[in-house]
């Protein structure tokens, strides 16, 4: 049967163009005879679907047939990106759809900008599970994505007057042609209320009597593979009412109640949290989390039981992956339900939970580590906030017999405890995963050994087989043939085919064109190409015109003072003031630059807000220097999201990865630079150093404190032992004298710097002047950058997602591939 796959998926054109003109027809309900751009792209987006769908069948139902181990991937965050295209590259089915369009009067290339960027992430947590779906696929390995389907996806972010203003991003306002509604996969999810306990048998039962129901109903979207048939499945859940009839409202006539209560059960999945100061301790989040996490947890046992499975099997076939903390709450419903629904005792239960669950570690930031407050666990689940108790008297008590010869034993308790005291009580999630889980890792060598030597130092004492390390990577089906199809091409020219889009280490090879001038020439070309790419997408977004022989220095990424785009922002205001004080004739000698940052600032973080309009404000200054002119431009780059991170890194020349030592987890962006053939100027901080060792020091720009410096820097800084240098102050006194927009708008940023620098970008300007500088001087000299460009992307090898992916799969999730047979 599986033979019959090739024939199976037609993709002669005129089976496509039938197919698009039918689902014009009968799913569209549009007449054949007229439809536009739009109604192309859903009908074409419906068709690549049903081609999908067959390979997604078939996946399953080798997976279910098969067996296997399966792991699934516990993410609040998925930023897919746009769909259409990377399924077209997956299904290897990119030309027979062009040509089909070509006929029907359609550009491929320009309905791929119709669709909406489904945007169900923050960032770099989210926008890696995506990498990962996309490599799991590849890999053949039986896994599925679960998540949350929002109806309102990180807000759209405009810039008025140099602001940032939030837009409700309500990416389901056109239809999502790449989801199933599973009107039959659902589970109810309950709330509140409290626990009552009986006695069976002498032993102890516990029941929760919730307060509240609601519905949560599976959405499925296909996710491909590359080169493969395997399909796999991310699963989003939506909330909905139940249909129960409330009898309550029924009786005292209260109509409008009853809807009302309906209501707010959907508002659980409407919106996705802006990683944002303001959103521990809220309810609702809470309630996301767990709703995500009861309907997941379901799922998984209820396909593990259709087979007939002893629980002692549970472990053998399923692994979970929590994407950060997020998720955590999904230890305690599977004890509840092993526990209280199926009747196993705590221990086996727990032996069980303990070998299912695996946690990542995503950052080091303290006020990232998520707690929540006893109270609100208590008042919304009840019987989980029992469970975590329980699991943390058991950890205790054998903690303190272990452990009884120590003097500190009491200090490692109250360090290790799943509760922190205080006024108010929290339970901390991350303590709560690592003690359930039987691996925990960072997601770069730096970030590990933090994890195990800073942030977690007693529990890696006590559990030191547990901790390890993931090193992050990036699809480069996205991230190198989907964003830039010519350096694609010129790989596949020069290896022989497109092999190495699954085999990244084999771009090594070209090793013997970095000083052949064909090559390097077709290089350069590719990158102007790319630069006027970017400088017609920043005209019509931006309305500035920017020159394409400048070097292209870019900083994209969430704006955070640890990732320091004020120092970028300094430096930008250093080099105007250098640039004006000098005369016209070296003025013009001076390198041609365009500076460009982009990125979303949470809504109720003020610090960078103010951030975003100092770099606005700057670039009104800097664009409109009739002194300057292109000598320097300086753009914010507005909406920062994954469609168009895929135009704005392929034109980077040099890119910006500069937080302080120590705090930036891995960057997945520093990657997805360097394989486009940006050089990096960066701290030797999360996944640089690894760049850094695979492509050579001397490829990249490295300035500023190591992790071992920072701390004594701090300590010196906190005892009014430094100095602001005096290029410093100038800069600062320029903000403070209007020179660039309002100082009342950006003044605290010089003054947070003058009262408490605590992320050092003051003591790390210096060298990183010396590096700008120093990269000025090696653009000039064309034939270097070349090379050092070519040398850093293709010693990229290590940076694919596939190679994460397989690690985890053999060291953390003991699974096997399963693939479709060819
Ligand atoms: O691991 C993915 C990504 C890292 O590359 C970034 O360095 C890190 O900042 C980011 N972390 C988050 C924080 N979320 N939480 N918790 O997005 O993860």
């Amino acid at each position: 049967l599986w033979n019959l796959m090739a024939e199976y998926i037609p993709s002669d054109t005129s089976t496509i163009e039938k197919s698009i003109v039918a689902h014009v027809e009968h799913t569209l309900a549009r007449t054949r005879f007229n439809f536009d751009k739009n109604s192309c792209y859903r009908a074409t987006a419906f068709s690549i679907r049903d081609r999908l769908i067959e390979s997604w069948n078939d996946t399953q139902q080798l997976f279910t047939a098969e067996d296997h181990k399966r792991v699934y991937y516990l993410s609040l965050e998925f930023l897919l990106g746009r769909l259409m295209q990377t399924s077209l590259v997956n299904l290897n089915m990119e030309g027979s759809y062009r040509r089909a369009l070509d006929d029907l009067g359609f550009k491929l290339e320009e309905l791929y900008e119709e669709e909406v960027d489904p945007a169900l992430g923050n960032g770099g947590l989210g926008r890696l599970a995506a990498c990962f779906l996309d490599s799991l696929a590849t890999l053949n390995y039986p896994a599925w994505g679960y998540g949350i389907r929002y109806d309102y996806g990180i807000f759209r972010q405009k810039i008025i007057k140099g602001y940032q203003v939030e837009m409700p991003d309500y990416w389901l306002g056109s239809q999502n042609p790449w989801e199933i509604e599973r009107s039959d996969v659902s589970y109810e999810i309950y709330f509140g209320g409290h626990v009552t306990k009986t006695n069976e048998n002498g032993v102890e039962k516990c029941l929760w009597m919730p307060s509240e129901t609601v519905v949560a109903v599976a959405y499925d979207t296909p996710v491909s593979g590359f080169d493969t048939f395997n399909t796999i499945n991310l699963r989003l859940w939506r909330s909905r009412p139940t249909n129960e009839f409330d009898f309550n409202s029924f009786n005292s006539g209260n109509y409008f109640a009853a809807i009302e209560a309906r209501q707010r059960a959907e508002y659980i999945t409407s919106v996705l949290y802006p990683n944002d100061s303001t959103t521990s301790g809220k309810e609702l989040r809470l309630k996301q989390q767990y709703f995500f996490c009861s309907a997941t947890v379901q799922d998984i046992i209820r396909r593990f039981l259709k087979k007939d499975h002893h629980w002692d099997e549970l472990p053998d076939k399923v692994a979970i992956q929590l994407n950060d903390t997020h998720p955590a709450i999904s230890i305690p419903e599977m004890l509840r339900i092993l526990i209280d629904v199926y009747s196993l005792n705590w221990k086996k239960a727990w032996n069980m939970v303990h070998k299912i669950f695996a946690y990542t570690n995503h950052t080091v930031l303290p006020e990232a580590l998520e707690k929540w407050d006893i109270d609100l666990i208590g008042r919304l689940l009840p019987r989980h906030l029992e469970i975590i108790y329980l699991i943390n008297f058991y950890f205790m008590q054998e903690i303190s017999e272990k452990l009884n010869n120590m003097s500190n034993v009491f200090d490692l308790m109250r360090d290790m405890s799943l509760i922190e005291e205080g006024m108010p009580k929290k339970v901390r999630m991350a303590n709560l995963c690592i003690l359930s889980s039987h691996k925990v890792n960072g997601v770069a060598k730096l970030h590990s050994d933090l994890v195990k030597n800073e942030l977690f130092v007693n529990f890696h004492n006590y559990f030191p087989n547990k901790f390890t390390n993931k090193t992050n990577g990036v699809t480069p089906r996205r991230w190198i043939h989907c964003c830039n199809r010519e350096l694609s091409d010129l790989y596949a020219v020069k290896l022989g085919g497109y092999g190495w889009l699954t085999d990244l280490y084999s771009l090594r090879d070209l090793d013997v064109y970095v000083n052949n001038q064909e090559f390097m020439e077709a290089w350069r070309t590719i990158k102007l190409n790319n630069k006027i790419r970017l400088a017609a997408w920043v005209k019509k977004e931006c309305n500035i015109e920017i020159p394409t022989d400048a070097i292209y220095d870019i900083q994209v990424k969430r704006i955070h003072e640890y990732k320091r785009q004020l120092m970028f922002a300094m430096y930008m205001i250093y080099r105007y003031l250098k640039l004006k004080k000098m005369h016209p004739h070296d003025r013009i000698k001076v390198q041609k630059r365009v500076f460009m940052v982009g990125g979303k600032a949470a809504p109720g973080y003020i610090a960078a807000k103010k951030v975003i309009k100092l770099i606005n404000s700057i670039g009104d200054v800097v664009n409109n220097d009739p002194e300057i002119g292109n000598t320097m431009k300086v753009v914010f780059l507005p909406n920062y999201c994954v469609s168009s991170a895929q135009i704005i890194i392929p034109a980077a020349d040099l890119s910006e990865q500069i937080s302080t030592a120590g705090t930036e987890a891995s960057g997945t962006g520093n990657m997805k630079f360097a394989m486009n053939g940006s050089l990096i100027i960066g701290t030797m901080d999360g996944a640089n150093v690894e760049i850094a060792e695979e492509i050579g020091e001397s490829n990249m720009f490295i300035f500023g404190a190591s992790v071992e410096e920072v701390v004594k820097i701090r300590e010196r800084i906190g005892r009014g032992d430094y100095h602001i240098g005096n290029e410093i102050r100038e800069i600062f006194s320029a903000i403070r004298d209007n020179v660039f927009g309002s100082a009342k708008d950006t003044v605290s940023l010089v003054e947070g710097l003058e009262r408490h620098d605590y992320y050092l970008l003051c003591h790390d300007f210096f060298s990183y002047v010396q590096e700008q500088e120093r990269a000025d001087l090696i653009y000039a000299d064309v034939e270097n950058w070349t090379k050092m460009s070519i040398r850093s992307a293709i010693s990229m090898g290590k940076f694919s997602s596939d190679r994460s992916i397989n690690e985890y799969a053999e060291e953390i999730w003991e699974i096997n591939r399963v693939p479709i047979p060819a």
